[in-house]
């Protein structure tokens, strides 16, 4: 069978976006948030689907066990600006999740977030993953995920992540959905400045001590789980108990093509390097030197 063709990317308000993020836009952005609401962002492959298996486990492990295993995750925490026909749009699921608070995910660049957000002072966890291992997760989630523009190459996807144009000629000035990664972190981290319910965090802090992080969170989110319970949260949420876990794994999405790349593929710090040329890696971080300049405090580590 004929595979459907792959979407286009444009420029949106100076992001690069494909349809299913754009086609809800005006019930997006007046979403009605709830005070207790919690929003997950992050840019695309940073790490949402852990820190979102986290929180509901942390939220409801204990009082709603069945959820775990038999909802998967993008119902539990719905995604907010997917739309893709015929399923229900993201806001739809948000506004008709039943669970109190509401986990909800976004990929967002920060001046994106629909405004009710803000105004209901709503507690947001932002994770943020080094660029290099962040670029090949998203190169390979291209490759497997049919409601994705087609990533091309690696050189020429890595192009786009740096540069923010296209090796297409039909359409210049995109990059790759959700644009930039370097506006994306720089524009959380100078809003978590001034917002005090945003707690910024790092994928590979959370790789190196897991436990550690999910201290961070509960005294973020208020959250006093026993020892038990936090061990036990701890030890589920490791990669390969995430990986075998089909309501996390993503197997049940049909949009995705496993036999190119899994969901779960190598869950790693530093798998850059098996993709990176030396030229390549040379280039990247000249360029990285000259768009991280403004943020000196933002700090990736690109191995442990
Ligand atoms: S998405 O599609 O944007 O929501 O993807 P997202 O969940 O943000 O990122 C997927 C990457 O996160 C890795 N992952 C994990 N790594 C370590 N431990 C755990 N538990 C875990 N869960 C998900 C996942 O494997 C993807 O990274 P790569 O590098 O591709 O393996």
């Amino acid at each position: 069978m004929e595979k459907p063709p792959r979407p286009i990317l444009f420029d949106f308000h100076g992001v690069s976006m494909i349809d299913i993020f754009t086609s809800n836009w005006d019930n997006l952005q007046n979403f009605k948030a709830r005070p207790d609401d919690i929003l997950i962002a992050t840019y695309p492959k940073a790490g949402t689907t852990w820190v979102s298996y986290i929180l509901d486990l942390l939220h409801f492990g204990q009082t709603s066990p069945e959820r775990q295993t038999s909802k998967p995750i993008h119902e539990r925490v719905p995604f907010l600006e997917i739309n893709v026909s015929p399923f229900a749009p993201g806001t739809e699921l948000a506004d008709t999740l039943p669970t109190s608070p509401r986990l909800i995910k976004t990929h967002l660049p920060v001046q994106f977030v629909p405004k009710s957000f803000w105004e209901q002072n709503c507690r947001m966890v932002y994770v943020a993953r080094n660029a290099k291992d962040n670029a090949v997760s998203f190169y390979h989630f291209d490759r497997m995920n049919m409601v994705e523009p087609e990533p091309g190459n690696w050189d020429s996807f890595l192009k786009r992540f740096m540069e923010g144009k296209s090796d297409y000629p039909c359409c210049v000035l995109v990059s790759v959905v959700f644009g930039s990664w370097y506006d994306h972190v720089n524009g959380w981290w100078e809003k978590q400045q001034i917002h005090s319910k945003l707690h910024y965090m790092f994928y590979e802090d959370l790789v190196e001590d897991t436990g550690a992080q999910i201290d961070r969170l509960c005294s973020f989110l208020g959250l006093s789980p026993s020892a038990e319970e936090k061990e036990r949260i701890t030890t589920g949420s490791q990669f390969d108990n995430m990986k075998k876990d089909k309501m996390a794994n993503y197997s049940t999405v049909t949009i995705m093509d496993f036999n190119i790349s899994p969901f779960m593929r190598k869950g790693k710090v530093g798998d850059w390097k098996n993709h990176f040329t030396e030229a390549q890696n040379q280039h990247f971080d000249e360029d990285y030197k000259t768009k991280m300049m403004k943020n000196p405090t933002l700090r990736f580590r690109t191995e442990l």
